[in-house]
C-alpha cells in the first residue's frame, strides 16, 4: 500500500515543491491551506502528472475547530498519514521590538506555534497507536539565530526548534520519527511577499545573490523522510553558498 503525508500550507513555496516531489515518489497526499483556488489547483497539477490520490482539505491551522473537523474528517484509508509536514507558517512585518504590529505578532505566533501544535496534537495520537510515523517540522535559520527587526518570527521559530527536540524525546518510545529542516532565505515562495504585505519593491529580497530555491528544500525533505525507518535525521540547517548566517550573505550576484 503507498504512503500517505500531508502537508500543511501546500499552496505555494516549500509546501508546494514538496508534494511534487512527495507525488513524484508515489505518495498519496493531503495538502492543505486556506486558499482553496490555489490549493486545487495543485491537486490538479499533480493528478494531471502522477497516478497518486490527493485530498485538498482548505482549512486555517490557527482554528483548533477547524483543525479538528480536517482531520476527523479523515476516513478508510485516508486515516493513516505517515508524514505529517508541518510547513504552514509565515513571517509579518520587520520592526523593531518598540513599533512592531501587535496583530503580526499575534498571526506568527498563532500560525507557526498554535497551529503546529494543533495540527501534531491531532496527527500524531493515530501514529502512537500504530508505532510509526514521521512528523517533519519546517523550522528556519531564525530559529537558530536572532536578526535585527527579525524579533517575534525568530522567536517562534526558536519555538518550533525547541518543539522538535520535545516531540523527538516524547515520540521515539513508540516508533514515531520526529524531524526538523532549518533553511536560510528560500526563494520561489511567497514569504517575503507575505512578510512585506504585498509589496513587491520591499520584497525583492533575492536579488544579489542565489539563495536556496523552494525545490532545493523540498528534496532535503524527501531526504529526511526516505532514511531507513532505524534512522531518524533530527535536524538539517541548510542554506545557499553564498549565505552564512542570517546576517552575513555575500551580496555579489547571481551569476555561478
Ligand atoms: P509561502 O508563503 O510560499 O508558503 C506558506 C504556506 O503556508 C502557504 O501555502 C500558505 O497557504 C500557508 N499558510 C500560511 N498561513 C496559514 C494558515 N493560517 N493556515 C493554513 N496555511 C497557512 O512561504 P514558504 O514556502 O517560504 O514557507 C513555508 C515555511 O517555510 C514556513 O514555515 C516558513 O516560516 C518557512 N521558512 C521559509 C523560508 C524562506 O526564506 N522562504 C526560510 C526558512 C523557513 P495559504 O496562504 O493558502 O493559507
Ligand atoms: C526565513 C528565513 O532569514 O528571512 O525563515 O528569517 S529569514
Amino acid at each position: 500500500m503507498s504512503k500517505t503525508i500531508l502537508i500543511t500550507g501546500a499552496t505555494s513555496g516549500i509546501g508546494k515543491a514538496s508534494a511534487m516531489i512527495f507525488a513524484k515518489n508515489g505518495f498519496d497526499l493531503v495538502i492543505t491551506g486556506r486558499r482553496e483556488h490555489k490549493l486545487n489547483q495543485v491537486a490538479e497539477k499533480i493528478k494531471k502528472k502522477y497516478a497518486v490520490n490527493v485530498l485538498p482539505l482548505c482549512f486555517d491551522v490557527r482554528k483548533l475547530k477547524e483543525v479538528k473537523k480536517a482531520i476527523a474528517q479523515l476516513k478508510g484509508r485516508w486515516k493513516k498519514i505517515d508524514i505529517l509536514l508541518n510547513n504552514a507558517g509565515l513571517a509579518k512585518g520587520f520592526d523593531e521590538i518598540h513599533t512592531g504590529n501587535i496583530n503580526d505578532w499575534e498571526i506568527m505566533i498563532d500560525t507557526n506555534l498554535k497551529g503546529l501544535l494543533y495540527m501534531t496534537r491531532m496527527v500524531t495520537p493515530r501514529m502512537v497507536e500504530r508505532g510509526s510515523g514521521h512528523v517533519i517540522n519546517v523550522a528556519s535559520i531564525a530559529g537558530k539565530e536572532v536578526y535585527p527587526k527579525g524579533n517575534v518570527y525568530c522567536a517562534t521559530k526558536h519555538g518550533v526548534d525547541a518543539l522538535t527536540r520535545a516531540m523527538r524525546i516524547d515520540l521515539h518510545k513508540y516508533g514515531v520519527r520526529v524531524s526538523q529542516v532549518a533553511p536560510g532565505h528560500v526563494e520561489q515562495t511567497e514569504f517575503s511577499l507575505v512578510r512585506f504585505d504585498g509589496d513587491k519593491e520591499k520584497s525583492k529580497i533575492y536579488e544579489d545573490f542565489i539563495p536556496v530555491n523552494s525545490k532545493d528544500i523540498a528534496k532535503v525533505i524527501y531526504f529526511i523522510a526516505s532514511q531507513p525507518v532505524h534512522v531518524n535525521i533530527q535536524d538539517i540547517l541548510v542554506m545557499g553558498t553564498q549565505q552564512a548566517s542570517s546576517n552575513l550573505i555575500t551580496r555579489s550576484g547571481r551569476e555561478n
